[in-house]
C-alpha cells in the first residue's frame, strides 16, 4: 500500500443535486446534455467521478429512469468519468423512485445507511430501503459507495459491512455541514472516521462556509477523495457565484497539489475504486 502523501486524491464532481436551482447559480445544468457537457468538462478540469441526480427540463428533481440513462450515455460517448447515481434522491421521493437510477447502470451508486433531518424536512432511509439498494446494485453489477451524514450512519454502515450485507471494502463518502447531520469541524470529521474499518476508501464532502477548510484536513489527512460542485456549494470563494462546475473542479484540484498531494486520473480512480469500466 503507497504512503498516503503518494496516493492520489479521487476529485467527485456532484454537477446537479435536488436542492440547488437556478437561482441559487444561473450556471446550474439540468438536462441530460447540459449535464453531460458539463460533466466532461469537469473530467477536463480533474474529476474522475461523477456523483448524478436529474432533472426535468424546468430544474424540478426527477427519477425518471429514461433521464439516468440519456444522461449516462451522453456522459459515456465524451469522457470514461466514473458514473455514480444518487439513491438519495431529494427528500420527497418514495424510496422505489430513488431507485431507479441504478437501472442506468451506472459504474457506482450512493447508498444512505441512516436517516436524518436534511434541514427542516425528514430524509429517511431505514435498513430495508439500504438493504434494497445494495441487492439490486448486486444484481446489476453496481459498485456502492455509502453516502454519511452523521456518526451513526458510519456505525450503521461497518455493521452492515460485518453482516455481509454490504460489500467490503467500503467507498465511504463522509458529508460535513448539513444541517442536521453533523457539522462542519474538524473533530467532527475525527468522528466520522473512527469507525470506518482499515482499508476503507474515504472521500468528503462539505456543505456551508467551511468546504475549503475541511476538504483541506481531509486532503493533509490522508482522505482518499474529495468532492464539489453545485449540489454542495455555488460558491468559488465567499461573495463569489462559480461560473461552472468545471471552474469548483480546477480550484479543488488546484487546492490538492498546493497541499503537496496529486489528483487521481480517471483511470487510477478507477483502480482505486475498484471498478473497472463496464
Ligand atoms: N438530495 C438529498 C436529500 C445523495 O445523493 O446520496 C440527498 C442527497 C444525497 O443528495
Ligand atoms: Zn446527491
Amino acid at each position: 500500500m503507497a504512503a498516503w502523501d503518494e496516493l492520489p486524491v479521487v476529485v467527485t464532481v456532484a454537477p446537479v443535486g435536488a436542492e440547488v436551482t437556478r437561482a441559487d447559480n444561473p450556471a446550474l445544468p439540468y438536462t441530460p446534455a447540459e449535464v453531460a457537457a458539463d460533466v466532461a468538462a469537469c473530467a477536463e478540469a480533474g474529476a474522475s467521478v461523477a456523483h448524478l441526480h436529474v432533472r426535468e427540463e424546468d430544474g424540478s428533481p426527477s427519477s425518471r429512469r429514461e433521464l439516468f440513462e440519456e444522461t449516462i450515455g451522453l456522459i459515456r460517448e465524451r469522457t470514461p468519468i466514473v458514473t455514480m447515481v444518487s439513491t438519495g434522491g431529494a427528500v420527497w421521493m418514495p424510496m422505489a423512485d430513488r431507485m431507479t437510477g441504478l437501472e442506468a447502470r451506472p459504474d457506482l451508486a450512493g447508498v444512505e445507511t441512516g436517516s436524518m433531518n436534511f434541514g427542516e424536512e425528514p430524509f429517511v432511509t431505514i435498513p430495508a430501503d439500504a438493504r434494497g439498494v445494495v441487492e439490486r446494485a448486486g444484481e446489476l453489477g453496481i459498485g456502492l459507495e455509502a453516502e454519511m451524514f452523521d456518526v451513526g450512519h458510519v456505525v450503521q454502515a461497518v455493521r452492515m459491512l460485518e453482516r455481509g450485507e454490504l460489500p467490503g471494502p467500503m467507498r465511504a463518502n463522509l458529508v460535513l455541514g448539513v444541517p442536521g447531520g453533523i457539522d462542519a469541524t474538524p473533530e467532527a470529521l475525527d468522528a466520522m472516521l473512527r469507525p470506518l474499518p482499515i482499508g476503507t476508501h474515504w472521500s468528503v464532502t462539505v456543505v456551508g462556509r467551511h468546504q475549503r477548510r475541511l476538504l483541506s484536513i481531509a486532503i493533509l489527512r490522508g482522505g482518499g477523495g474529495i468532492r464539489v460542485g453545485f449540489e454542495d456549494g455555488v460558491y468559488l470563494r465567499r461573495g463569489v457565484l462559480a461560473s461552472s462546475n468545471a471552474e469548483l473542479v480546477a480550484d479543488a484540484c488546484e487546492l490538492v497539489a498546493t497541499l503537496g498531494r496529486r489528483v487521481a486520473t480517471i483511470d487510477k480512480a478507477r483502480e482505486l475504486l475498484a471498478c473497472p469500466v463496464r
